[in-house]
């Protein structure tokens, strides 16, 4: 199955066969008080250093999540949206809990974006699924509704078959749906990674469907972060893994190592050029 995202002329296909496409992270305040304070101004050169950086690391898609305290994100996701539209030619994500402030940077971004995110509540496919059809947008469906996150991956592909269902239903094209099986800090749950590790190969083997999650929240609290996130995706990528939100500028050797184990990189030529390129 392939979800097809598009730039202003660029296209980029996640095909769930891989090879894995890495949806840069990094356009998010979490711990950025730099992009806050540059956002609260109205300057973007920080932002666009972000994208530049992320582009040249490997990202084939943008996540562009501008969410911090006392925001009006209507207005400000798609500024930002305009911003990187002006200078880089790459598939957006729109990241933000608020349908007015997606719907505001769908309108603004054009092309063919990647909605960040539905869950399976009632609310969340009320507000998302007909905007994501009039726009012809990609959606992320989380695996968790009304009753909150659950430790069962049974139940989370069954939440993911919902949101598929009700997709679908709203006119959806069902290679646009991809599943986020949630990534959650390790330290707090001994069971997270397995947990998210087995929803990944249920999505995968029994919908079919394309497979993203927020690689880097496994190491939260923890030493060694890229060390942990790294040994995270190879295996969540044997299971069906194939457009990660992650840092580009720390993963994608990983990534490229993982689609080499995995037979999709002949003679090496993408693992080899990343090596070069890097020095
Ligand atoms: N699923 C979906 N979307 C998501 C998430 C998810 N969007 C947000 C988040 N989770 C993924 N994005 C990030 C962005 C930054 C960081 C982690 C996840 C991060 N920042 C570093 C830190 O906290 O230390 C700072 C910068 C760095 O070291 O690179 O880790 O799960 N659908």
């Amino acid at each position: 199955m392939q979800t097809v995202l598009k730039g202003k002329t660029s296209e980029v296909t996640i095909n769930t066969n891989g090879p894995v496409i890495i949806i840069g992270e990094c356009i998010n305040p979490t711990r950025r008080k730099k992009l806050v304070s540059t956002l609260q101004k109205g300057n973007f050169e920080y932002v666009l250093e972000l994208a530049e950086n992320q582009i040249k690391a490997g990202a084939y898609v943008l996540d562009v999540n501008v969410g911090f305290p006392g925001v009006d994100d209507v207005k400000l996701l798609p500024e930002t949206v305009l911003a990187i539209k002006g200078k880089f030619d790459i598939p957006l994500c729109l990241d933000s809990p608020n349908p007015k402030a997606i719907e505001a940077a769908l309108k603004a971004a054009g092309g063919k974006c990647l909605i960040n995110s539905v869950n399976g509540e009632e609310k969340s496919l009320n507000a998302l699924l007909h905007i994501a059809k009039e726009y012809g947008a990609a959606l992320i469906g989380l695996t968790m509704d009304e009753n909150g996150i659950t430790g069962d991956p049974e139940k989370r592909l069954a939440i993911a078959e919902k949101i598929l269902e009700r997709a679908v239903k709203a006119g959806i094209k069902e290679e646009d749906v991809i599943i986020d099986p949630l990534a959650m800090a390790v330290s707090s749950d001994s069971k997270a990674c397995i947990v998210t590790l087995e929803t990944i190969r249920l999505v995968h083997q029994q919908l079919g469907l394309n497979i993203t999650m927020g690689a880097s929240n496994i190491s939260f609290g923890l030493p060694g972060r890229e060390d942990l996130n790294s040994s995270f995706i190879s295996l969540a990528i044997f299971n069906g893994l194939t457009c990660p939100i992650a840092n580009p500028e720390k993963i994608t050797a990983s990534v490229r190592a993982s689609d080499l184990i995995l037979g999709r990189d002949d003679f090496a030529v993408r693992f080899v050029e990343y090596f070069q390129g890097r020095m």
